[in-house]
């Protein structure tokens, strides 16, 4: 595996805006760690343990009380350091791939260029949180918010953040794209808004390249 010598594990991300399909692509990936015969978990951000998806329906769950900014940024990051204790650390030094559907990169997107909360204060929760842990690789799957929403639509019922209007999540695609061209080594972004038989040979190929066999 082309990784960094944090873990034995392999700790890779998949990110994207309203629609990037991410679900879809992520049970892609699984089958795709299944056949390559590796050993890992698939897990979620907020959530992942019980305490975290306790946490997860409170952010989402729609209420009277406007949820503050910081109380949302804190309580994702309350969620993460849950996660990262009960599941993720311990996966990783166990030598397994972590399959994670989002991660901090959301924070930064959603919380730091959504919502406009200061970028040095994500960076301090991110050190305190995670001390050295990073994700190892991070598909960014990105489409246009038009399309995006378009296919969101379609899925029902909106969670508390998938309310905000087209403007917001404008900025959180742009968030993600800053983050992606600031770490390029780790970030691989595929264009979410071609046919999924395009996505996911592209998503093979990226994995292919950075966790082959040993
Ligand atoms: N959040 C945050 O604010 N800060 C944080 O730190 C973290 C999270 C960690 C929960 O996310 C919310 O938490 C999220 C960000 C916030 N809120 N919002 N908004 P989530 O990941 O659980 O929820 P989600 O964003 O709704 O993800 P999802 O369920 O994976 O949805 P999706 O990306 O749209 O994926 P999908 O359901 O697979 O695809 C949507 C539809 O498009 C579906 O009908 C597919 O069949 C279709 N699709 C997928 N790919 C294609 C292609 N290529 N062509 C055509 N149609 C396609």
């Amino acid at each position: 595996m082309v990784k960094q010598d944090r873990y034995p594990g392999f700790f890779l991300t998949v990110e994207g805006g309203e629609g990037a399909g991410k679900t879809t692509n992520i049970e892609f990936i699984e089958s795709w760690l299944q056949q390559q015969g590796l050993d890992y978990i698939r897990t979620r951000e907020p959530g992942g343990t019980p305490l975290a998806e306790r946490i997860r329906d409170l952010l989402l769950t729609p209420g009277d009380e406007k949820v503050a900014d910081m109380t949302e940024l804190l309580l994702m990051f309350a969620a993460r350091a849950q996660h990262i204790n009960a599941v993720i650390r311990p996966a990783l030094e166990a030598g397994k791939v972590v399959l994670c559907d989002r991660f901090t990169d959301a924070s930064f997107a959603y919380q730091g260029a959504g919502r406009g909360l200061d970028h040095n204060a994500l960076c301090t929760l991110e050190t305190l949180v995670q001390q050295e842990l990073r994700p190892d690789m991070t598909l960014l799957l990105d489409l246009s918010v038009d399309i995006g929403m378009a296919r969101a639509s379609k899925r029902g019922e909106l969670d508390r953040i998938e309310q905000e209007e087209k403007d917001f999540f404008v900025r959180v695609r742009q968030g993600y794209l800053n983050r992606a061209a600031g770490e390029p080594e780790r970030f691989v972004i595929v264009d979410a808004s071609q046919a999924l038989e395009w996505v996911q040979e592209a998503i093979k190929d990226a994995l292919q390249e950075r966790i082959a066999h040993d």
